[in-house]
């Protein structure tokens, strides 16, 4: 069989089974720039911290000395401060259990429906090496085949328990002058953006990069969703304080949203009249048919997604009997309601059993117990609902191959 072993470390002096781990790829220091988690490994809910995926766009910040740190929040406000941690903590506090998913994870299933590469495999892809960050540097663009052989874009989704205050509570504190459009988010980070993300995103190699030099990582949010109390400041990740990797001492979480919204490492907030023109909301992490398209708009909200994870294409052949399908299943609008399963390429469904919680941004388990499996091929695909009504797919073939929601069929054989 493909899965892993599941023998572990000893742990308080007992055998264990393996932990799960996210697939890290680390810079010439041994530091962390980007890591996937083992989807196939994850139980229950939220993403250990370890095995949490990480993304950064740009050159990682120097850790910040939390007890120095305060970040400047100014603009269209009534009084303009600096802010500290516990300045932050004395306000009443708020722990949101969400998703977060990179606005790329699973772009690759978009170029296999284009037949621009082979099926994505998860276990493939879950222990395979290497992420987009570590092919630039190079004074040629590297060739699109290696690009899209050598990096893989699933994995990069995780759930989490964050815990801070309403990016609202402390926008209510400083006092919001009329006239506001967009709440102007910057992190400590700076760097080039790597062409390499537009070429991998895209699949090509011979599109317009924009060239914007050396910038910070910064968004501008719409007031209406910073304004939303399940938008928060965070410090705190999984029962503990935030890692550095995930944008200590503070970091934005924006559930519902693509993870490139939840800003780390924030320097400075500013209210603003306006939506400045930022790099990774304008020509990066953007959805169009085209890159000529008039009609681009940033990344927003995520789609509908259900995602099978048991059984896998590397399972097959099942032997004939009762098999157990399982996945997640997750939504940018709220709550999923509901997962089916179909057999026949969607002709019919039917209902998988859903685990009910209270977390409408977190991701929801679900099973379907495959009874008497005959012999032949099966093509399984899931498909999830929402609470606003939503069905997968909901996002369209997009030139960046951002907020892939579409089907991804599982195909075994059964003996
Ligand atoms: N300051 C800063 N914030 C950032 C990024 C970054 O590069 N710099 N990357 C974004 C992207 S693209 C994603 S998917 C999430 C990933 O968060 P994580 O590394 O904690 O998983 O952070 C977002 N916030
Ligand atoms: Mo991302």
């Amino acid at each position: 069989m493909a899965r892993p072993e599941t023998e572990g470390e000893y742990v308080h002096g007992w055998p264990d089974r393996a932990r799960s781990r996210a697939l890290i790829s680390t810079d010439a220091e041994g530091r962390t720039i980007y890591a996937r988690s083992p989807l196939l490994e994850l139980q229950g809910l939220v993403t250990p911290t370890d095995a949490t995926y990480v993304v950064a766009q740009l050159n990682m910040c120097d850790p910040i000395f939390p007890d120095d740190y305060t970040f400047r929040i100014s603009g269209l406000v009534d009084k303009p401060c600096d802010l500290s941690l516990r300045e932050l903590q004395m306000l009443p506090s708020r722990t949101v259990r969400c998703v977060m998913e990179c606005a790329g994870d699973d772009g690759e299933y978009f170029l296999w429906q284009q037949g621009k590469v082979k099926k994505p495999s998860r276990l493939a892809r879950q222990q395979g090496e290497g992420g987009w960050n570590q092919m630039g540097g190079k004074d040629r663009a590297p060739e699109i085949e290696d690009i899209l052989n050598a990096i893989p874009t699933t994995c990069l989704v995780s759930g989490g328990e964050w815990t801070g205050v309403p990016l609202r509570s402390v926008l209510e504190m400083v006092g919001i002058k009329d006239g506001v459009e967009s709440v102007y988010i910057k992190g400590h980070d700076t760097g080039r953006p790597d062409p390499t993300a537009q070429y991998l995103s895209t699949g090509r190699t011979d599109i317009d990069v924009v060239d914007p030099g050396v910038i910070h990582y910064d968004k501008a949010l719409p007031l209406e969703k910073a304004l939303d109390p399940d938008t928060l400041l965070v410090w705190a990740h999984n029962g503990e304080y935030l890692r550095h990797v995930h944008g200590a001492p503070l970091r934005l979480i924006v559930p519902g949203w693509s993870g490139n919204w939840s800003v780390k490492w924030i320097q400075e907030i500013s209210l603003l009249p306006s939506t400045p023109a930022c790099y990774y909301q304008t020509h990066y992490f953007v959805l169009a048919d085209t890159p000529e398209s008039p009609e681009r708009r940033p990344c927003m909200e995520l789609g509908c997604k259900s995602v099978i994870l048991n059984p896998i294409d590397e399972d097959s052949p099942l032997r004939q009997g009762d098999h157990l399908i399982a996945g997640l299943a997750w939504s940018g609008r709220g709550a999923v309601t509901a997962v089916d399963i179909s057999f026949d390429d969607g002709a019919t469904w039917k209902p998988a059993h859903l685990e009910q919680h209270a977390d409408r941004w977190l991701w929801r388990r679900w099973t379907f117990a495959w009874r008497n499996a005959m012999p032949g091929r099966h093509r399984i695909i899931s498909r999830a609902s929402d609470e606003a009504g939503r069905v997968q797919p909901q996002t369209r073939p997009n030139f960046q191959n951002k907020h892939f929601d579409g089907f991804a069929p599982v195909e075994v054989e059964v003996l």
